[in-house]
């Protein structure tokens, strides 16, 4: 009947509410130009990291190619993507900050 077709829809909406929401990683990649200290700053301001995790990462990026920055919920994660390489456009460096699912 009607009101258990009801209950049924309900019962999904709620399964829907607390599935957790795709995450995604957002990534830092390497390149010839941007200097060190650039990176570092980057990954203190956008990431919240302490001088030290950062240099760390930083150099990760440097020597591996790329690495994860943090992962975060789609509306954040374009956030960070679209700060990140918006001020590294403004100080003229191809620093590239890049989305993807975790
Ligand atoms: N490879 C750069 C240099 O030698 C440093 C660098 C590190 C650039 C990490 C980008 O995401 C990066 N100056």
């Amino acid at each position: 009947n009607s009101i258990s077709i009801e209950k049924e829809k309900l019962r999904e909406t709620v399964r829907k509410k607390v599935e957790p929401p795709p995450m995604y990683k957002v990534l830092l990649n390497n390149d010839d130009y941007t200097p060190m200290d650039f990176v570092v700053e980057v990954l203190m301001h956008f990431f919240n990291m302490d001088a030290e995790k950062a240099n760390q990462l930083m150099l990760t990026i440097h020597y591996q190619g790329k690495a994860i920055c943090g992962v975060f919920t789609a509306e954040v994660a374009e956030t960070k993507v679209m700060q990140v390489n918006q001020y590294a456009r403004k100080h003229q460096h191809p620093l590239m900050c890049s989305m993807e699912q975790a």
